[in-house]
């Protein structure tokens, strides 16, 4: 996909709601970090989940990808007044996990609290045939309303039925492993089907800037800052 533009990543994060970073974690970083996702899911989740919630809470791999410094480096220019990482979560697509992820907003989850983003990383490559993530750049300019939607899945049972975007808006992130995609917790997005019926794990971290805690953060034990700028 293409990720050129003139324009500095934070103007395009304004601009878009998201940006992709390329070669964000090598191959082999990835490939490590599959094998771990596989063991979270099989040691913690409910049996055949596809997402787990709390990852750096029970996994040191992905509490150092947390905290790592490219993550602070990348986010610094959009999160000037410093960086917190509140949460983390697999989700992982497969042949028995084929559905999409319906279209949504993530500040629905956390209505009422500090303003969010989150970097999502696939640690396969993600393409419109197995599941990859899909934006509707803009989109988090305006309001959206979401509605439960009774997904046979259970898993991400709320959506937004009335999006009034055309299929020429949305873009469809085919990426490789290792990218880092940066967006909005108000940017609209989904997966495609996994139609390849292909692995496809991603691992999505969640930030907001440091303040106190709000009711909210503690329910996330991981929650740390991991750069003040008043420091
Ligand atoms: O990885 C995916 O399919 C998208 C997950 C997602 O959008 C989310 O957890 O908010």
């Amino acid at each position: 996909m293409k990720t050129n533009d003139s324009l500095s990543p934070a103007a395009r994060y304004d601009r878009d709601g998201f940006i992709v970073v390329p070669n964000f974690l090598s191959v082999e970083e990835c490939e490590k970090l599959k094998t771990e996702a596989r063991g979270v899911l099989d040691k913690h989740a409910k049996p055949g989940a596809s997402v787990y919630v709390h990852v750096a809470v029970v996994n040191e791999k992905f509490r150092a990808l947390a905290e790592d410094p490219r993550i602070v480096k990348l986010l610094k220019p959009v999160m000037p007044h410093g960086v917190m990482f509140l949460s983390d979560k697999i989700v992982y697509k497969s042949a028995d996990k084929k559905f999409p992820t319906p279209w949504h907003i993530d500040c629905y989850y956390w209505r009422n609290t500090r303003p969010k983003l989150s970097v999502w990383i696939p640690l396969d490559d993600a393409t419109a045939e197995n599941g990859t993530l899909t934006v509707v750049p803009g989109s988090h300019k305006r309001d959206w309303r979401m509605v439960k939607m009774g997904l046979p899945s259970g898993e991400f049972d709320n959506g937004i039925e009335d999006g009034d975007w055309s299929d020429g808006d949305v873009v469809t992130c085919a990426i490789k492993r290792g990218t880092a995609i940066v967006f909005s917790d108000r940017l609209v997005h989904g997966s495609t089907p996994n139609v390849a019926g292909k692995d496809r794990y991603a691992i999505i971290n969640t930030y907001h800037a440091p303040a106190s805690d709000e009711a909210f953060d503690l329910e996330f034990p991981a929650r740390k800052v991991v750069w003040d700028p008043a420091a």
